[in-house]
């Protein structure tokens, strides 16, 4: 029966008496142990003998999916010290050796300790490792404050230790709740098993990625999801590209906390409706970080202090984007930008996928199809476009020597995966898309023929050492200055993915418990061990400090790797500060990259799911996301392709993208109307372009969302908590899109606040209310919340013409006539511009008839400056007689306007000034 011991902070002189320990609550706890059955035999094949020989207990369950074999309420750990000092607390624990053994060859740690760290007033750390022995921890750097904080009413949380079964249960003071509470049994730390289960504080708990789930708000009825970066397209449940252990939870009391379990490792995450959640890694260490928010805005901000703001992406990235897997040459690819122009669809980048390459070898170009690529982007760029193409990590090695630098001077430096060199000195060979030199590929063989025959073996770059950086930079840079240019980067493949499971031949060296461990978290092909279409696990890999790890443990993080280095040489070769997008991610990879949601399916549901997956970003503190518009795989069909433009116009990362061999999907692919209907939307999102950037810096600089779901902003609201139909960008703007096919009405929810609709200026007539909007084919509903102020510029074909028109603002007035915004603004490519200060912030404020601006930070170049255009003010009740434009030093100046008293728009124009906006301005209406 369990011992409740409860350990009392000592810089805490509250009785045990105190609310959150007195015997009635703590009686409901203990009762509501009893009925926590967390599940002791996750793997296939459970049956009652085989749960008694772990010590469990069998009891068939009629609850769907709920487990059989649970674990008894003592098994875990026992507290045996606890000191505490005004910094943190340090806890020695003892394996419960009542229990026997949980798992056959993963040896359990049968002595801990767990190091609890006052981080800051807002944030903790709990590390529970082996004193004995040192273990696998993650590489990836966080910054955390220097000093904890040791004044404990600095501190929005307290922290209690339970002692057997061993549990942490942290605290938030302002409501006595119990957000994090580790004292449940079922606790283990073995060599490669080690599990740790928390009760959740409410039903509501987003995030846990990548991996694809129906709902934002997660469906905590025994759902289980494995977490191994892999190249999957996504599918219900299955982990996909990156691995993000990471979610946001409510509370009952409405505030929010976030959870980081900083582990590399396989791992899997079960949320059971107690509520509780369990996690099961394969290695590493138990390394957790809260954050207290309290608001879900808060969360955000903080986490991604802790692991790193998101990278400040160059403007013109935030246009639209063209791709598709299968150009078959340079004139298809000349012809789509000339019936684009012609159709005047917005649009910014291209794209060029495996295509470009000679036999889809990295830094070459196959000359026959794609020679005149080079010429083609010189004069795409010198018409304000921008170009992307594609680089895979993995490196030919079957070409003659001294005819491809990449291999051969990758060879020199020594920058390929190995084995561990008491087992072999070679490179641990795979297959990626690269063919062997003079090979008549027959396409018509079935795949795996087509791998044993055609693929070439490939080389897997070490990006965690410093030379395989400098190499790859080098690469990148002779590519530009010699081959052809381009402005970002796109970086695929990096789970990394191969054709072939761990190797050439399939036979990885040494301990194949790396390969099977003893206990598989539920992924893909599990059946096949780890190695599943990525390389072998004992490969070894070098840290830049000269730590050699297993890909056991860092697998998870090769996109992360490869991710700085790219960035770093894109930067260093062009000079400007681009975009990189990745496919595989970490924690901490938004500090250099964005990533668009995989190789989704041309089907109704991914509309969805790609909203899911944009919202998930966000709170991993990648905001520059969106899946491929109108789908990857299979055929897209007219009407998705259209609603999905239409979505994807909202998408941070807004690009049509498509495989190859299945037909065009472009927006000039459809006809007129899709091309009216692309236009339109398109034209909607360039003018709101200024107010998007103003968000991504608003992101790189405080670490806010971009696309932010419904509850960051209207959190007291319980309505909002599970919305994931709608989004919004920033505080601003509402996004009702058209998710399912033949509808002409989207039912929406309209937050409390005052909306005007974005397309009429029309304010809307309810609140706090579910309704049905209108939306025929050509339209996608837009709200803007009063209170606030959007910047804007006048669409144009690409950015760098909208860029020089007059900056408009939008003010939508709230109940009380109010409304403020600002506006960023930089060259929209410059390294560094905002550590630089070589930005210009300015600041609006409506009220009573006055805008006011004001002027925080002045750093913009003389080029780069803006005029203030034209002013659109919704909610102004009375008619208006005058409007007077008011700089300092020059006399006041009368602007002309107009006055729609039906929808009551207020419109001004101050064009004709050229007042440039870095000199703040007051216009009156009277
Ligand atoms: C390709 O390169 C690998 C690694 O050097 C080598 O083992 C293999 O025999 C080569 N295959 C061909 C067809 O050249
Ligand atoms: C790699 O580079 C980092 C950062 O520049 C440096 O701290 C580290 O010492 C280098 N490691 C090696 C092995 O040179
Ligand atoms: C439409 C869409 O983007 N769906 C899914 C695509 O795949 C990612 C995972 O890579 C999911 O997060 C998306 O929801």
């Amino acid at each position: 029966m369990a011992v409740w011991t409860v350990y009392l902070s000592l810089c805490l002189l509250i009785p045990l008496s105190a609310s959150a320990l007195d015997p009635e609550k703590d009686s409901t706890v203990n009762l509501e142990a009893r009925s926590l059955h967390l599940d002791c035999y996750p793997e296939a094949g459970s049956d009652q003998a085989k749960c008694e020989a772990r010590g469990c207990i069998w009891e068939p369950s009629s609850v769907p999916n709920a487990p059989w074999c649970y674990y008894p309420e003592t098994h875990g750990y026992v507290t045996t010290n606890v000191v505490e000092t005004a910094s943190g607390i340090t806890v020695d624990i003892e394996r419960n050796t009542a229990f026997p053994i949980q798992r056959s060859q993963s040896r359990d740690v049968n002595k801990l300790r767990v190091e609890i760290t006052f981080l800051s007033g807002k944030s903790l750390r709990w590390k529970i490792f082996d004193p004995a022995n040192a273990r696998f921890e993650v590489p990836v750097p966080l910054e955390l404050p220097a000093t904890p904080e040791t004044e404990e009413n600095n501190r929005l949380y307290r922290v209690q230790i339970q002692d057997m079964p061993f549990g942490i249960q942290v605290i938030r003071k302002s409501s006595e709740e119990i957000i994090w509470d580790s004292a449940v049994p079922g606790f283990t730390f073995s060599d490669q098993f080690l599990q740790i289960s928390t009760r959740l504080p409410s039903n509501y708990v987003y995030g846990v990625g990548e991996t694809e789930h129906p709902v934002y708000s997660h469906d905590l009825n025994f759902h289980t999801y494995g977490l191994f970066a892999k190249d999957q397209p996504p599918g219900y449940k299955l982990n996909n590209y990156g691995v993000h252990p990471f979610h946001m939870g409510l509370e009952k009391s409405k505030n929010a906390h976030g959870v980081l379990l900083l582990n590399s490792n396989a791992m899997d995450v079960t949320f059971v409706p107690s509520p509780a959640l369990t996690y099961r890694t394969i290695g590493g260490i138990l390394d957790f970080y809260m954050v207290m928010g309290p608001t879900p805005e808060a969360v955000v901000q903080q986490y991604t202090e802790m692991i790193g703001r998101p990278v400040l992406p160059a403007y013109w990235s935030l246009g639209f984007q063209l791709c598709r897997y299968g150009y078959s040459n340079d004139a298809e690819i000349a012809n789509l930008y000339n019936d684009m122009k012609a159709a005047k669809i917005p649009y910014d980048v291209q794209y060029a996928d495996i295509d470009y390459m000679e036999r889809q070898m990295d830094f070459t170009l196959d000359k026959q199809n794609f020679n005149g690529l080079p010429a083609l982007v010189d004069n795409m760029r010198a018409e304000g476009m921008r170009f992307i193409f594609i680089l895979d990590p993995a490196i030919a090695a079957n070409e003659t020597k001294g005819s491809y630098p990449a291999f051969d001077t990758g060879i020199e430096k020594d920058v390929f995966i190995k084995w561990p060199p008491q087992l072999s000195d070679d490179i641990v060979w795979g297959k990626v898309w690269p063919d062997y030199p003079n090979v008549e590929v027959d396409n018509s063989l079935d795949w795996d023929t087509q791998v044993k025959l055609f693929r070439a073996f490939v080389a897997f770059p070490d990006f965690f050492k410093n030379s395989t950086a400098e190499w790859w930079a080098g690469q990148i840079r002779d590519y530009y200055n010699n081959v052809m240019k381009f402005d970002g980067l796109w970086i695929d493949m990096n789970e990394p993915a191969s054709f072939v499971h761990g190797t050439v031949g399939e036979k990885c060296l040494g301990d194949q418990t790396l390969e099977n461990p003893p206990y598989m978290p539920p992924l893909e092909s599990s059946y096949r061990g780890l190695n599943h279409k990525t390389m072998c696990m004992n490969s070894e890999q070098i840290l830049d400090d000269g730590t050699r790890v297993k890909h056991y443990d860092v697998h998870n993080l090769y996109g992360w790797s490869h991710t700085k280095p790219t960035y770093d040489a894109l930067l260093s070769t062009t000079g400007k500060r681009g975009v990189v997008i990745t496919r595989s991610t970490y924690p901490s990879s938004g500090r250099w990259a964005g990533h668009w949601l995989g190789d989704n399916y041309s089907r109704w549901d991914q509309l969805l799911k790609s909203i899911i997956g944009m919202m998930e970003f966000s709170i991993f503190g990648i905001p520059y996301t969106g899946a491929d518009i109108c789908g990857f795989f299979n055929h897209a069909e007219y009407e998705m392709c259209l609603r999905w433009m239409q979505l994807g116009a909202f998408y941070p990362f807004s690009r049509n993208h498509n495989t190859i061999n299945m037909p065009r999907q472009d927006p000039v692919a459809w006809g007129e109307e899709f091309a009216a209907v692309s236009r339109d939307v398109l034209n909607i999102r360039y003018t709101l372009l200024p107010y998007l950037n103003t968000l991504m810096y608003e992101a790189h600089a405080h670490g806010n969302t971009v696309v932010r779901p419904l509850l960051h902003e209207f959190v007291t609201d319980e309505n909002t908590w599970k919305i994931d139909r709608q989004f919004l960008w920033g505080p601003a703007l509402l996004i009702t899109p058209a998710l399912d096919p033949g509808v002409t009405v989207v039912r929406g929810y309209v937050p409390d606040a005052r909306w005007y609709d974005y397309h009429t200026g029309q304010a809307v007539g309810v609140r706090g209310q579910f309704v049905d909007m209108d939306t025929p084919l050509w339209k996608i509903n837009l709200h803007v919340r009063g209170g606030h102020i959007l910047p804007w510029q006048k669409a144009e074909s690409n950015t760098y013409y909208s860029r020089q028109n007059p900056l408009g603002l939008l003010v939508a007035l709230d109940d009380g006539g109010l409304a403020h915004g600002s506006l960023f603004w930089d060259d929209g490519e410059g390294i560094d511009t905002v550590q630089n200060k070589r930005f210009l912030l300015t600041t609006f404020t409506a009220s009573s008839g006055v805008l006011t601006s004001a002027v925080p930070t002045d750093g913009l170049a003389e080029a780069d400056r803006l005029t203030l255009g034209q002013v659109k003010v919704w909610g102004v009740t009375a008619p208006v007689t005058r409007v007077t434009l008011s700089v300092t030093g020059q006399p006041d100046a009368d602007l002309p306007f107009t006055y729609n008293a039906e929808i009551q728009e207020l419109q001004f124009d101050a064009t004709s000034h050229s007042h440039t906006i870095e000199k703040p301005f007051t216009i009156t209406w009277i």
